[in-house]
């Protein structure tokens, strides 16, 4: 029989994570070995160079290695549902992922948001008011820098963009403060049903001391009792301990109990999600303490992100709006509805990978709000079967042609918004490039 040492662990996946996880590991003098299915991975020459007596098992997962460790430590792009990760765990192994042993290891308070739209903005909106406020704050996970590269670095605080796949293998996070910020479809190609998504989410809010809850939502309330204080945030609901927006003749007020703070006109920032976004952020920050001041000072300061409804240009009195981050239905159907001009319609291109999800809610959105759809990508097809009658939709055969397509559909104060719903692995390398593309497609019409 296989003798296991006190405690070996095998890091599963050599991306950025796994290597993230090597570096912690080895430098508290744990046993560890490498997995990773792919026979050259990412991180596979710095790997060798900096930890050359490390085991690396490359190519299919093989049960009988897996079954020698006692840990696993599961990268986020792997389903913890893999056959020899499963039997492993069946065996009495703990899978945990990067983001447990963040939280064993933290040293100072941490913010932690998820949710399926919003994340990346709001977490960085939160780095910036602890910033304006004087705090030594990290800000990392999901939306870049992996979570233990932040551990050593002198923080007081921590702010931490998380997903589903890495809260499936997190215990207790204990966050000072914890989020999910909505919920509406995504990665339905990596769970068995929508509830399994939502309950990864939850794991958000194990052990957290403060909670904030977006009212618009009832899925972002934590379903476990152990939270000891709420903040809450939506539209039109001033309310003690909450903020909200109040409309009055100077236009939208974001308020915070029964104070007005700050005119949405202030903002540098496109769309109605966006302020739910502010928002969000802004009781976030409340609930860990930051001044209100500094955090207002940073929202005015916000100029938003790249790829997320951003403005790219007007020709011939038409906008073009770059929306590449819009990688769900959720996602797209936001930007269509704030994103309606004033006096015209909104051509959207869209269409990519969609990870299995249901295109049905774009019907009624485009059906109000678009001239014509032009769709491009693996699930184009999939998409056009779901669009109302009566709306001009075309298929090109590449993102070129999409945006001059756009361009003949458009009218005087239309927009064009590229929005894909869909992930962009079939065409592009990643949503940046896809918008990267766009971008220059436009400039150059
Ligand atoms: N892979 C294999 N075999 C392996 C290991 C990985 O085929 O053995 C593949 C995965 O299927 C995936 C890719 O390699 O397609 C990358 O997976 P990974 O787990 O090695 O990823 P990392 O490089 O560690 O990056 C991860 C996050 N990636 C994923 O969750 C897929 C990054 O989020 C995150 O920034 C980084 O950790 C630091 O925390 C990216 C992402 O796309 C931006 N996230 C998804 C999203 O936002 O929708 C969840
Ligand atoms: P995430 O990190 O969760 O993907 P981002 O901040 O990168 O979120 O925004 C991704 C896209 O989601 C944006 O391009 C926009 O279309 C949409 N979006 C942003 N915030 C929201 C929100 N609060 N509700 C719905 N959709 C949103």
């Amino acid at each position: 029989s296989v003798i296991i040492s006190d405690r070996r662990t095998l890091v599963v996946g050599l991306g950025k994570t796994g290597l993230s996880c090597v570096r912690y590991l080895s430098e508290k003098g744990r046993d560890i070995a490498v997995a990773d299915s792919r026979q050259n991975p990412p991180g596979l020459q710095e790997l060798q160079a900096g930890w050359p007596d490390v085991s690396v098992y490359l190519g299919d997962f093989d049960k009988n290695i897996f079954a020698g460790f006692n840990e696993l430590v599961v990268s986020p792009g792997i389903n913890i549902a893999e056959p020899a990760i499963a039997a492993a765990a069946a065996n009495g192994a703990s899978i945990r992922g990067d983001i447990d042993l963040f939280a064993e290891a933290a040293d100072a308070p941490i913010i932690a948001i998820t949710g399926s739209n919003g994340k990346t903005t709001v977490t960085t909106l939160v780095g910036e008011m602890a910033q304006a406020a004087g705090r030594k704050v990290q800000v990392g996970g999901n939306i870049g820098t992996p979570a233990l590269d932040l551990l050593g670095r002198g923080a007081d605080l921590y702010v931490l963009e998380l997903s589903s796949f890495q809260l499936e293998t997190t215990d207790e996070l204990n966050a000072e403060v914890a989020t999910i910020l909505n919920v509406s479809d995504d990665h339905m190609d990596r769970y068995p049903d929508k509830m399994a998504y939502f309950q990864a989410k939850q794991r958000i809010y194990r052990g957290c001391k403060n909670a904030v809850v977006n009212l618009d939502d009832a899925l972002s309330t934590p379903m476990a009792r152990d939270t000891l204080r709420f903040v809450c945030f939506g539209f039109n609901r001033v309310n003690p301990e909450t903020f909200s927006t109040r409309d009055d003749d100077q236009g939208t007020w974001v308020t915070f109990g029964f104070d007005n703070l700050l005119l949405a006109s202030e903002l540098n920032l496109l769309g109605r999600h966006n302020l739910s976004n502010v928002m969000a952020a802004l009781a976030l920050g409340q609930a860990a303490g930051l001044p209100m001041a500094s955090m207002l000072e940073a929202v005015r300061a916000f100029r938003g992100l790249p790829h997320r409804c951003e403005f790219v240009r007007n020709l011939d009195d038409v906008d073009y709006i770059n929306d590449s981050k819009g990688t769900n239905v959720g996602a797209t159907v936001a930007a269509i509805d704030s994103l309606v001009p004033e006096q015209g319609k909104v051509i959207l291109i869209a269409g990519g990978e969609g990870k299995g999800a249901d295109f049905a809610p774009l019907a009624e959105p485009v059906a109000r709000h678009c001239r014509a759809v032009v769709l491009i990508g693996r699930d184009a097809s999939a998409m056009a079967d779901v669009l109302p009658e009566g709306v001009a939709v075309i298929k090109p055969e590449s993102l070129a042609a999409a945006v001059t397509e756009a361009r003949r559909q458009a009218k005087a104060g239309d927009r064009v918004l590229l929005s894909p719903a869909c992930a962009s692995f079939d065409m592009f390398r990643d949503y940046n490039d896809r918008g990267d593309q766009f971008r220059a497609l436009v400039e150059a019409l």
